[in-house]
């Protein structure tokens, strides 16, 4: 009997300092979509905005430098040669980028581009954390609220090939809806990126614990929905922002099955088996004969004595 298999690549990238032209930048990229060819990569994950700094971690005043951190389509002209590169060597990928729509609407947006170099699905993030203004005294902003809307597209997924994607952006791997919304709708691997800082100035108490609830987070998604995650950070410091790495391929197991060791420019590539989705999906978490939705009662009315006093 043959297994679906796929090899897939999480692209971490070390920063992108605002220096960085946009030509330089993506020439990291088309770099690692080489080396990841090399290896035998279908699919590549680059993380959350891949072609810019992480803007939202600081006020923008000046409006040409904010405007200049989206994309207002995709491929732009500073980002054609990554999608020829793309259908030049066969290879799949997932791009996290900053999004200006033509109605002047902007989203932390990431697509799935094919082999053949073409958009093929679209995903805009939903869970934006931080917050709007800025925050005095803090040692570096968390401004997506004020940088994006909430996306609008849903949890979409997309079939592609020998198996069903799903896309996630940072902050969504933390939320269990994410992974479950995706698995309800038949993703078999998820994709995302992320910026995460190594530490969180309103939640000191975790600042140890950052690497461990990154991995904890993504292993527990992949996990109870039987699904493989493909996680992919911008890592280093940028612009004084110290970001983790930590970029890994984990197993619906809930297993790492490989991660970088750098905080750099680094491929980390394996040869995924999609057969292993089906058969925790037809054993333990068989979601149709142990799941029970209507016995949950009402999730919209939280106690009185909820999460937030
Ligand atoms: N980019 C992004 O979504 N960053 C957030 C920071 C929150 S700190 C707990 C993240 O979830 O990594």
């Amino acid at each position: 009997m043959t297994t679906r298999s796929l090899t897939v690549a999480a692209a971490q990238l070390g920063p992108v300092p605002k220096s960085a032209s946009r030509p330089d930048t993506l020439a990291r990229l088309i770099k690692l979509l080489e080396a990841a060819a090399t290896e035998g990569a279908q699919l590549v994950v680059f993380p959350e905005a891949a072609l810019t700094p992480f803007f939202p971690h600081w006020l923008v005043d000046d409006d040409n430098e904010l405007l200049s951190y989206y994309e207002q389509s995709l491929p732009s002209p500073d980002t054609r040669e990554l999608f020829d590169a793309a259908r030049e060597l066969r290879v799949a990928f997932v791009l996290g980028y900053a999004e200006r729509t033509d109605d002047d609407r902007y989203f932390n947006t990431a697509a799935l581009v094919d082999e053949t170099g073409d958009v093929i699905h679209r995903y805009r993030k939903i869970h934006l954390p931080g917050f709007q203004s800025v925050q005095d005294g803090a040692p570096f902003q968390n401004l997506e609220k004020r940088y994006f809307e909430v996306g609008d597209l849903g949890f979409g997924v997309q079939s592609w090939r020998n198996t069903t994607i799903g896309l996630a952006i940072c902050n969504d791997r933390r939320w269990a809806e994410t992974y479950r919304v995706l698995a309800l709708k038949g993703a078999e691997l998820v994709c995302l990126g992320y910026n995460t800082p190594a530490s969180t100035p309103h939640l000191t108490e975790s600042n140890d614990l950052t690497d461990f609830q990154n991995h904890l987070s993504m292993q527990a998604g992949a996990y109870q929905n039987s699904m493989w995650v493909v996680g992919t950070a911008k890592a280093g410091i940028e612009e004084g922002v110290a970001q983790i790495g930590g970029s890994v391929i984990i197993a619906p197991s809930g297993e790492i099955i490989a991660t970088a060791r750098t905080l750099g420019d680094e491929l980390v590539t394996a040869e995924i088996d999609l057969d292993m989705v089906m058969r925790y999906r037809r054993d333990v978490f068989n979601f149709e004969q142990h799941r029970r939705p209507e016995h949950y009662k009402s999730i919209t009315e939280p106690h009185p004595r909820g999460n937030t006093r």
